[in-house]
């Protein structure tokens, strides 16, 4: 019999990958999905069969992380061999504005999933994993990050992480649960939310060049990331929940880039170079040259400017991983590199963006 996967979190950047990946390993797949008032499963409508049909392996269900009644019942129903607890208000910025909900869902949100596990007899069937971060070392206290560096959150959502970090630690302590964390660095890729910044640079770039967008409003240029790709990740989070003990997995490549380093590469890819003007706080991105025919920008046009609102209250200005344990203990190593990675996400947007121009030219001639 397939094993069964309940998923939290499936509608987002890494769940859509995972529920990809766990149905091409024969899993039955199981998705908690909020309810919204406009169809939220965009990145996973290509996965769904209507269940209904005999072949159908993916199933969703409503639920949500505040409520502890809609998670119980969905572990009761499913009664699945994995739970991966991807579910999380996942903006830093945003846990700023949102600190109480954030903390409900991010932090008493996988205590609800560990309790359901036990108060249903779980404990030895189901196995956990939790989507921890490397915002938990926040304010660094050693460069390379690893699973023995101390941690310093330096937000409501690093906090709020930190506690399920914890308290997924403490469950498989108290009662002999495999749970564990999965430390995962920054992962980007194609399906990757439009506010995180290298989606938000990727889009806009593309839009800019296709007369749609005039300029991209950026926060701290200088923050250093650790950016892996997201669908070299969710191959560790399957990884660590299929070995004899549970343990926890810092997940990175170890290459480090800065935000200005991520615009200058994507400009690259869509054909023109970007050169800076300003200090950090008062800066702007402007074409310094344009080596495609056919896109039209013009040397010296402001492509980046900086809005101080998209500074953070308290800003994590470097993270860099250190992944030895996953590639000694688990023969893990990312596939994707940066260059790649920016590349993939340049040219989804730069389609997307041709397409979008070619509907606004179609809208605007039927007027
Ligand atoms: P996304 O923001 O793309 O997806 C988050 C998912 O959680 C979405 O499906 C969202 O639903 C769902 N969600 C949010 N709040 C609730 C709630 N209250 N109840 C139920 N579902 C909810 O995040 P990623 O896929 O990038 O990240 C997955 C997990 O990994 C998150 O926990 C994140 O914090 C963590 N993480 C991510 C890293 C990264 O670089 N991507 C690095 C380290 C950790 P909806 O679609 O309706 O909004
Ligand atoms: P992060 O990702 O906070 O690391 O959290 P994000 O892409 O939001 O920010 C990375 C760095 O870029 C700087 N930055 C901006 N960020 C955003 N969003 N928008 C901007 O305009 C902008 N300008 C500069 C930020 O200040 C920051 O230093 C992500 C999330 O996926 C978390 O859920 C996850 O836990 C961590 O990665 C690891």
């Amino acid at each position: 019999m397939s094993k069964r996967a309940l998923i939290t979190g499936i509608t987002g950047q890494d769940g859509a990958y995972l529920a990809d990946f766990l149905l091409q390993k024969g899993y039955e797949v199981h998705g908690i999905r909020r309810r919204t008032s406009l169809f939220n499963t965009a990145r996973i409508d290509h996965l769904y069969k209507d269940s209904h049909d005999p072949d159908a392996k993916l199933f969703l269900h409503h639920g949500d992380m505040t409520d502890s009644s809609s998670l119980i019942n969905v572990v009761a129903k499913v009664q699945p061999d994995e739970i991966y607890n991807l579910a999380a208000q996942s903006h830093v910025a945003v846990s700023f504005e949102q600190p109480e909900y954030t903390a409900n869902a991010d932090a008493l949100g996988p205590l609800r999933l560990l309790e359901a596990i036990r108060t249903l007899g779980l404990v030895d069937k189901t196995r956990f994993y939790q989507a921890s971060t490397s915002e938990l070392f926040g304010k660094v206290q050693e460069t390379p990050q690893r699973e023995t560096t101390p941690f310093y959150p330096r937000s409501p959502y690093g906090v709020a992480k930190l506690y399920a970090y914890w308290i997924t630690i403490n469950y498989r302590e108290a009662y002999g649960l495999y749970a564990c964390n999965g430390i995962l660095f920054n992962h980007e890729s194609p399906k990757r939310g439009e506010l995180f910044v290298t989606r938000k640079i990727t889009r806009g770039l593309a839009r800019i060049v296709h007369g749609l967008d005039e300029c991209v409003f950026l926060g701290n240029l200088d923050a250093r990331r650790d950016w892996g790709d997201a669908r070299d990740f969710v191959e560790m989070q399957w990884l660590m929940l299929q070995q004899e003990e549970a343990r926890d997995y810092v997940i990175a490549t170890g290459e480090q880039h800065t935000v200005r380093e991520f615009v200058e590469t994507a400009a690259h890819r869509m054909g023109f170079s970007v050169e800076w003007e300003g200090d950090g706080v008062c800066e702007t991105g402007r074409v310094s040259a344009v080596h495609r025919d056919d896109i039209q920008l013009s040397v010296g046009q402001t492509v980046v400017r900086i809005d101080p609102r998209y500074f953070r209250p308290a800003e994590v200005d470097s993270l860099l991983g250190d992944a030895s344990r996953a590639r000694e203990e688990l023969g893990w190593t990312p596939r994707i590199g940066f260059q790649q990675l920016v590349a993939d996400m340049a040219d989804h947007d730069f389609a997307a963006a041709t397409f979008d121009r070619a509907q606004r030219a179609a809208t605007t001639c039927g007027q």
